[in-house]
């Protein structure tokens, strides 16, 4: 189906006027060439219509924050980030495709014993939902990266290139890899730059939840998307029926290009400026459920690849928490809802004994909202039984 965009990024001028500069952004239907332009106004008119708009929206058109965006930047904290990185402008990173369909797991080639997987980090234009994108940088062109579900004590290689703009390294958050593989630039490897590769390689130990990111610039490439899970199975792991991640991240998407960069994902310090909170990548109602049959033993582990901290909650019934940060809990505990910090993981399990559709959600109803202003959305979903459809949420989607 072609999806088409038209941005309108207004950046303040140095001598203190608006330039506005559209720009319109053409996706190809497969197999026909469409180019088809909407009006961003009526966009706008649609995002600005709700009444009581929340803080981002009420700071206006930039006032006090006059940011250009080369100034933009914020070095973090990793070494090597020293020198200047220029932020391309928004009108060149809009010319990514726009993307709303995600493989959820990466499957490897097994090359003498070796599970060697492909990563690209690139730009995207990501649909959070249905005519809602930002742009974004993730890998292989989705938010987030694919998962990665191996085995303890597999041997693991991951080539990644370096499709970006800008340098990146991959960290492998948890995991017990080799200094050399840690992903840290300037201590433990260059830089990848752009068009480079570098080739991660080492043994899938300990069992249990972690995720990767980027670690170069690493605030704002996280937070442009650059994260995914990587799950290692436990020999003597239960089986499970059904398994989930749930990678939980937040972003910003401003309208008119308030911070110079219309719809890029980055907050800079001002995290309260979050207006799209996604499970998987989707704003509820776009939020693909965990669908259980009644009996089956279900598995949940839920990972913060955002900046802020989120306590999930369940409906109906309590979940035995079993493992923090991939380690197993030696003793598991009941909880309704689990306070899941920046960078932290809690797996959770339940046996699926109560039919119906049951809400999973954050319960800082501020973060079950679209753009501060609809709700419900954000970090929402739901266990949803086998033979429940599920109409609410269906409705919502139109
Ligand atoms: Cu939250």
């Amino acid at each position: 189906m072609a999806k088409e965009i038209k941005e309108t990024t207004a950046t303040k001028g140095g001598n203190g006027g608006f330039v506005a500069i559209l720009v319109v952004v053409a996706v190809i239907a497969v197999g026909v060439g469409a180019l088809a332009a909407q009006d961003d106004g009526t966009e706008r008119a649609v995002d600005t219509a709700a009444p009581a708009p929340g803080p981002a929206e009420a700071s206006g058109t930039g006032a006090g924050r006059d940011v250009d965006p080369s100034d933009g930047h914020r070095s973090s904290d990793d070494a090597g980030a020293e020198e200047e990185v220029d932020i391309p402008p928004q009108v060149e990173l809009a010319s990514a495709p726009v993307k709303s369909e995600r493989t959820v797991r990466i499957e490897p080639e097994v090359v003498d014993g070796v599970k060697v997987f492909t990563l690209n980090a690139e730009e995207v234009q990501w649909e959070f939902i249905p005519g809602k994108a930002v742009t974004a940088w993730g890998y292989n062109g989705q938010i987030p990266g694919p998962e990665f579900w191996v085995t303890e004590d597999d041997l693991v290689r991951v080539n990644v290139t370096n499709n970006l703009p800008v340098p990146t390294t991959i960290h492998w958050h948890g995991i017990a890899v080799p200094n050399e593989m840690d992903g840290v630039p300037g201590v433990t490897q260059d830089p990848i730059e752009p068009g480079g590769t570098f080739v991660y390689e080492f043994e899938a130990k300990p069992s249990g939840t972690f995720w990767y990111h980027s670690h170069f610039d690493s605030a704002r490439q996280l937070d442009m998307g650059l994260s995914g899970a990587f799950v290692i199975k436990g020999a003597d792991e239960p089986t499970y029926d059904k398994e989930f991640v749930q990678l939980l991240d937040e972003w910003i998407r401003l309208p008119e290009g308030r911070n110079g960069w219309e719809g890029v994902t980055h907050a800079g310090h001002n995290n309260a400026e979050y207006n799209w909170f996604t499970i998987n990548g989707k704003s509820f109602p776009a939020t693909p459920n965990m669908e259980v049959a009644e009996g089956d033993r279900v598995r949940v582990r839920i990972i913060n690849a955002g900046y802020q901290a989120h306590p999930m909650h369940l409906h109906g019934k309590r979940m035995t928490v079993v493992a923090k940060d991939g380690a197993p809990l030696p003793q598991p505990y009941e909880a309704d809802t689990v306070l899941v910090g920046s960078g932290e993981r809690y797996d959770f399990e339940f046996v699926a004994d109560d039919p119906g559709d049951w809400m999973f959600h954050c319960h800082i109803l501020h973060h079950v909202t679209n753009d501060a202003v609809v709700e419900p959305g954000g970090l929402m979903n739901f266990v949803t039984y086998e033979g429940y459809d599920n109409a609410y949420q269906r409705n919502q989607q139109g």
